[in-house]
């Protein structure tokens, strides 16, 4: 039984349609459960962090496939699913993405190209331009951007919303990661053109997000951050 074949159909006839439609009717919680539901992946997630201290421990493809198959989900622009997801398990080419992400890192904090009032931000990240962890993780997962998709007929097709597109797909591979017990960091090495170079990608698509993939280190630790309180994240407007 899925969303699509349960209960009553739309009385046909109601709305006229240009394209197809299908009858949907996803399962209405009582809502007890659904605040025990709620409830139950809230703490989830607030069990979530970026870490930047990885285990080698190999991790199987079918995970990062389940991953991308929950970030394949995302709502987008027009439906144009304007995200490609590359995954890296290859070592030599994990190695050739770390040299250049800490050569630009390199630039950025010891050639003072990250300017005082950002590397003031970063402080309580401790981050620097080390970036080891990709040589460790068994994977690395870039999300790249399609600005543009080539269509079949040799044309190619504007994309709308990208950001916004590739954003939410993004948050739930990362949740989705994050359901199978594994960790990632949202790192965005920048400048990160030298990623369509390393991994082919076409001139249509833009590096998005890296993820380093994998379980955390035995040793793992992160920075004492706090969230910020619910009342500051959300305002009501009430009857
Ligand atoms: N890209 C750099 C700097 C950096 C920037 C932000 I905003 C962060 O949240 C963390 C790091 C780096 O990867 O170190």
């Amino acid at each position: 039984m899925t969303a699509f074949d349960q209960g009553p159909a739309t009385p046909v006839g109601t709305r006229s349609h240009t394209h197809p439609f299908l009858p949907f009717h996803p399962e209405r919680l009582d809502q007890a459960e659904a605040i025990r539901r709620g409830t139950e992946f809230h703490q989830h997630l607030e069990a979530r962090r970026s870490v930047r201290f990885f285990s080698p421990d190999p991790v199987p493809p079918e995970m990062i496939e389940l991953a991308v198959a929950a970030a394949n989900t995302a709502p987008s622009g027009a439906h144009q699913q304007p995200w490609k997801f590359v995954a890296v398990g290859d070592p030599a080419l994990r190695h050739k993405i770390r040299e250049a992400a800490e050569h630009e890192e390199h630039i950025n904090y010891e050639g003072g190209r990250l300017p005082e009032a950002w590397r003031e931000a970063l402080g309580p990240l401790e981050t620097d331009s080390d970036k080891s962890y990709l040589d460790t993780v068994p994977w690395i997962v870039v999300a790249f951007a399609e600005k543009s998709t080539p269509m079949p007929d040799g044309r190619l097709r504007k994309n709308y919303y990208v950001n916004e597109s590739v954003g939410i797909a993004c948050g739930l591979f990362i949740a989705a990661l994050h359901s199978m017990g594994l960790a990632t960091l949202t790192h965005t090495p920048n400048p990160m053109a030298f990623l369509t170079e390393i991994l082919h990608r076409p001139s249509t698509e833009r590096p998005y997000i890296l993820f380093p993939i994998g379980y955390p280190a035995a040793d793992c630790e992160v920075p004492d951050l706090a969230r910020k309180p619910l009342n500051s994240a959300l305002e009501f407007f009430r009857e």
